[in-house]
């Protein structure tokens, strides 16, 4: 945990973590490989992106059977680093139990959100391929949504969300081409970025183009985990 609170983030709320380079660029095409080789049907295909849910789609807030596991070329390489950190030491498991993967096309995103209860509140997301900004949203006295922080999120990096960040805010990604206005006042994990990124977002006067399509992998626990044959019995 000590070597986690160097990467934690200021000027948000309780608590984000951000870790560049978490997995090696090896790691990174050796994911990205399986990942788009895994059968179609494995995909679901939503308007405005497409998903994979690991080792199930949730039923009912929970996961279903519990001899599923998370596949080991998708929990190896990261699981155990995640443990190491020891973000999940208070959590129903003390791992995360399931992942999603999302992948977007340039100019694709994912409405504002909140992850829910029924989940464990972390979310540890790690960026493949290209990065994205997060934006943090919350909520003005008339209930609209403003967007109050930016992460950007390189890829091969490890985001973390709990706490607060996790129950009293939402996120999304925009469904733009270009993200705007990117710099030390406005993206909140901006000194954790690397020199490269920082000064091509710099060249380009904040605005940063998303080239290609990026994928995320967000690693969770969910609390309820049932057994099949029990879950059967309650239908
Ligand atoms: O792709 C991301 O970084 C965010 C995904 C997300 O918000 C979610 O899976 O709930």
């Amino acid at each position: 945990m000590r070597y986690l609170e160097t990467y934690r983030l200021v000027g948000v709320p309780d608590r984000a973590y951000y870790i560049p380079d978490f997995i090696s660029e090896r790691e990174e095409r050796s994911l990205i490989e399986k990942i788009q080789s895994v059968p179609s049907a494995r995909w679901t295909v939503l308007s405005r992106r497409r998903l994979q849910s690991w080792p199930t789609q949730l039923l009912q807030g929970s996961i279903l059977p519990t001899t599923d596991a998370i596949p080991n070329w998708l929990a190896e390489s990261i699981i155990p680093r995640t443990i190491d950190l020891g973000i999940w030491s208070a959590s129903p498991h003390g791992r995360a139990n399931h992942c999603l993967i999302n992948e977007y096309e340039p100019g694709q995103g994912i409405m504002p959100h909140e992850d829910g209860d029924v989940y464990y509140p972390m979310v540890a997301t790690v960026s493949l391929n290209d990065g994205i900004i997060l934006d943090v949203y919350g909520k003005s006295d008339d209930g609209v949504r403003i967007v109050k922080y930016r992460i950007y999120q390189e890829p091969r990096s490890l985001l973390v969300t709990t706490d607060e960040m996790y129950t009293k805010y939402l996120h999304g990604i925009q469904e733009i081409l270009v993200d705007k206005e990117l710099s030390s006042d406005t993206v909140s994990n901006w000194h954790f970025l690397s020199k490269e990124t920082r000064e091509s977002i710099g060249m380009n006067g904040g605005l940063l183009k998303r080239r290609t399509k990026r994928i995320s992998l967000t690693f969770r626990d969910v609390k309820k985990v049932r057994n099949l044959s029990r879950f059967l019995q309650t239908k």
